[in-house]
């Protein structure tokens, strides 16, 4: 597949399209990072906070709210994909299948997809279901972002442990707080990373 590739100086987001089934997946030149994370992590607000726009993804007090692929423009090279949150307790076991399925599947099989970026809350520590992610996700050899969010809620003196928690996750996990801004310049720093080496592998493949 040829893609344009056209260069950004400033990062403006906005919505592109909502799908619910992988079938239904765009197709287009965009690369893609998907933001992944337990459900209330805080991947919505995040993506709000790295996008510049305030109420663009949908954040909820009740978890479990995100049931499709969300797609935002983030600049004019690269779409970051809101996924389902997995770990939702409350929801039926064939809506959850459900879920899994459009998650595992989306990561599996999008040849767009560049890399993940992963949220998990600073206040606990990596669960089974991060780490098989980060193992998928390096297992098809894309990059991964760690960002150890909602830093906000830390006293000073657990943010060094907080990261030591995830070190094992992923290297380089950023801390960072949806609400404060803290780590946001540095999680587009690292979006914009990961797109430079997509750029090189696209050119030296062509
Ligand atoms: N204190 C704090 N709360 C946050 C932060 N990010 C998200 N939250 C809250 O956590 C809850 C879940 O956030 P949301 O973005 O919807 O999580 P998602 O389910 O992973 O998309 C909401 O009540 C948010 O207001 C943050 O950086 N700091
Ligand atoms: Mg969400």
């Amino acid at each position: 597949m040829s893609r344009v590739i056209r260069r950004s100086a400033t990062v403006r987001g906005r919505f592109l399209r909502s799908v619910g089934s992988l079938s239904d997946r765009p197709r287009w030149n965009l690369h893609e990072i998907a933001i992944l994370g337990r459900s209330n992590a805080g991947k919505s607000s995040l993506l709000n906070a790295l996008l510049g726009a305030r109420g663009l993804a949908r954040t909820s007090k009740t978890p479990g709210r995100t049931r499709a692929l969300n797609f935002f423009a983030f600049g004019d090279e690269l779409a970051l994909v809101d996924l389902p949150g997995y770990g939702y307790a409350q929801l039926s076991k064939a809506s959850a299948q459900a879920l899994s399925k459009l998650l595992y599947g989306y990561l599996r099989t999008e040849q767009n997809l560049i890399g993940a970026l992963m949220v998990t809350d600073a206040r606990r520590g990596p669960e089974a279901e991060e780490i098989e992610l980060a193992e998928l996700i390096r297992g098809r050899e894309l990059g991964l972002i760690l960002a150890v969010s909602k830093c906000d809620k830390l006293a000073r003196h657990e943010r060094s442990a907080a990261l030591e928690r995830y070190a094992a996750l992923a290297a380089r996990p950023v801390l960072c707080s949806a609400l404060e801004g803290e780590g946001i310049e540095e999680l587009r720093r690292r979006l914009g990373e990961l797109l430079r080496i997509a750029r090189e592998n696209l050119r030296r493949n062509c």
